[in-house]
């Protein structure tokens, strides 16, 4: 029980690690938006599908509680940005922006 305990610890640390380098600037670049209208998992899925499909993008949290969207994409794909929101919108629902990384 111990062992296992003590391996699901670095596992989290490990992805903390991993998500810290992908917001980095060398990588990628983060963009957070609160999404309005998400009402369930299956909301958050979509947006999930839609956005993940995007050429760029490294990786999509969603909090379906807060609304909170964070993607991060590749700097080669800087200029795409305004293709989140539209993919959001395709999906069926409504981004605000809350933060743009320079
Ligand atoms: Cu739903």
């Amino acid at each position: 029980m111990i062992e296992k305990n003590i391996t699901c610890g670095w596992v989290v640390l490990f992805l903390i690690a991993v998500s810290g380098a992908l917001g980095g600037d060398a990588v990628g670049v983060k963009w957070v938006a609160l999404v309005t209208g998400m009402s369930c998992p299956l909301c958050a899925k979509n947006i999930e599908k839609q956005v993940s499909r995007l050429e760029g993008v490294v990786d999509v949290k969603i909090d379906l509680g807060t609304g909170r969207v964070e993607v991060v994409y590749s700097r080669a794909h800087e200029g795409d940005k305004s293709s989140i929101a539209k993919a959001i919108k395709d999906a069926g629902f409504e981004a605000i922006d809350v933060k743009k990384s320079p």
